[in-house]
């Protein structure tokens, strides 16, 4: 069976694809517009009612998880076994109560993107600042983005400055100009 462990873990990568996707080995930079220039980090986690608000200490003072897992791009790449290390939404929404079902989550710079409340809790989602070892990459959303590795990854905002709860499912950014409102890859939850 030792002899059979590479072919094995070959075999899974290709079929750990979502459909339509193909393996991508370096980590491409997407952003709609320029690494925002952060000058005092704070995280708002706010629903209809009550409102967190985090300093960078307030933040890395709370419980940590590290995650491994793939990560997929609505422009067909999917990268392995990525590495992070963040803290669940679980944490951050802890002592806050909400009716509501769904989410937006705004970044510095103005990006925005909807996400149902129920793709971001029960231990799905984080607010990621390290990964691969080392702090996050400007590029990449540093010092923390938004990571939901279960949907496509525009959903993982960069550079998150803030999650309000709402009422109904409101489109951000890239929902707006056609892409799907949940974005599931293994649905292929691409465009609306
Ligand atoms: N603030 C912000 N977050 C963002 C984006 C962006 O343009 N601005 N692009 C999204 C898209 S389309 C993708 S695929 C991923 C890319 O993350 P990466 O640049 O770390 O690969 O970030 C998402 N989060
Ligand atoms: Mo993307």
């Amino acid at each position: 069976m030792v002899g059979f462990t590479g072919t094995a873990s070959r075999r899974k990568a290709a079929s750990d694809l979502p459909p339509g996707q193909y393996l991508e080995r370096g980590f491409p930079v997407l952003s709609a517009g320029p690494t925002p220039n952060i000058k005092r980090w704070e995280l708002q986690i706010a629903t209809e009612n009550g409102a967190k608000s985090l300093s960078w200490d307030d933040f890395l003072a709370l419980p940590q998880e590290d995650v491994t897992t793939d990560i997929h791009c609505v422009t067909s790449w999917t990268k392995l076994g990525t590495r992070w290390r963040g803290v669940s939404l679980d944490t951050l929404f802890d002592g806050l109560d909400t009716e509501h079902e769904f989410a937006m989550a705004r970044s510095y710079g103005g990006y925005t993107t909807n996400v149902p409340l129920a793709d971001l809790l029960g231990g799905k989602a984080w607010i990621a600042h390290t990964f691969d070892g080392q702090p996050l990459a400007p590029d990449h959303g540093g010092p923390a983005r938004l990571f939901i590795p279960h949907l496509y990854f525009w959903k993982s905002a960069k550079w998150v400055q803030g999650i309000q709860t709402m009422p109904t499912d409101t489109p951000g950014f890239w929902e707006g100009l056609g892409y799907h409102s949940h974005g599931d890859p293994w649905k292929e939850e691409r465009y609306s």
